[in-house]
């Protein structure tokens, strides 16, 4: 019987949800995984799935060549990791905590000077959805041999997606598919509202409201990208004049129906100042670059 090929180790720092998810996935591929968190009591479960639980930071990533950290925030990360720096010197360090491009940047200039390689990366998914299909990490970083000599073991937790030698580009990447994503959620959130404003059960509306938000994304996002990469905005669809004088109707009927309207006067805001700015005869993509500051 052939010898089966020896996992690599791997250490995981930070066991809320996602990072429980991240261990136990890794234990599930089969890696001799150490666990730290800073409330110990969290290892308990993972320890039963066959996990070393470390005393100490420092224990747990100099057990692995390949630490991952899933905390709250990159304040948190830069805190837990400064001590251990000496500690992390030659072995590689992947960031699985949501934070901003600048932070992502600073925290690599931080490894970079401690000889320390150091991977940024977005989880697409919810700590549910690790290692099944669907889920994916985004990563990026100056070190890209060592991205390829983890990743996989990267793959035993989603699939992994390599955006760039910029530490950055990996928030940069997530946040901006986060930002769609709240922005669908605040529409629908909004929609939900307004029909159940007159008693319409919200699981009555779904199907509608599903099939018309696939619709105008399955148009709207190819179309915006077509018209910001040729800068060509002008439309013979539905231009911006049309939706400023429409869009009162709107905060009208919010407030008509008993509902607060903070959420969409913004978006009334940035329709009159296009017009004011005369981007009358333009579509919806304009407002890419109206949210430029200048
Ligand atoms: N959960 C999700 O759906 C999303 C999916 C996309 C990615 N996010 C980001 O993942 C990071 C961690 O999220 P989480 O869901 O695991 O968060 P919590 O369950 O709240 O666990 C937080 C862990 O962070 C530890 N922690 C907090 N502060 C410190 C600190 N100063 N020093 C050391 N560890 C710290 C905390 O420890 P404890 O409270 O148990 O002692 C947890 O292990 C996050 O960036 C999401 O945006 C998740």
């Amino acid at each position: 019987q052939p010898a089966q090929p020896t996992q690599s180790p791997v250490t995981v720092l930070g066991l809320g949800l996602m990072g429980t998810a991240l261990a136990s996935a890794l234990l599930k591929a089969g890696h001799p995984t150490t666990v730290w968190n800073r409330t110990a009591a969290k290892t308990g479960p993972l320890t039963a799935q066959g996990a070393t639980p470390a005393d100490t930071a420092r224990d747990a990533v100099t057990a692995s060549p390949l630490t991952i950290v899933c905390l709250t925030t990159n304040e948190n990360v830069r805190a837990l990791l400064t001590p251990e720096a000496e500690a992390l010197a030659g072995r590689t360090v992947v960031n699985l905590t949501n934070g901003t491009p600048a932070q992502a940047r600073e925290l690599a200039d931080w490894a970079a000077a401690h000889g320390i390689s150091y991977i940024d990366g977005g989880i697409m998914a919810v700590p549910q959805m690790i290692a099944t299909p669907g889920a994916y990490i985004l990563y990026s970083g100056t070190d890209e041999a060592a991205f390829a000599t983890h990743r996989p073991t990267l793959e035993a937790l989603a699939d992994t997606k390599w955006v760039g030698k910029d530490p950055g580009l990996a928030a940069l990447y997530d946040l901006s598919l986060l930002t769609g994503m709240y922005g669908m959620a605040l529409g629908v959130a909004q929609a939900f509202a307004l029909i159940g404003s007159e008693g319409i059960p919200a699981r009555e509306f779904a199907p509608l409201l599903r099939d018309w938000v696939v619709a105008m994304t399955d148009g709207i996002v190819p179309g915006t990208a077509e018209a910001v990469d040729n800068d060509q905005h002008l439309t013979d669809v539905s231009n911006l004049a049309m939706n400023r004088e429409a869009f009162p109707n709107f905060l009208q009927a919010y407030a008509d129906q008993g509902l607060r309207t903070e959420m969409f006067e913004p978006f009334q805001g940035l329709l009159d100042r296009a017009v004011d700015e005369g981007h009358g005869a333009d579509g919806l993509s304009r407002l890419v670059t109206l949210l430029k500051q200048n």
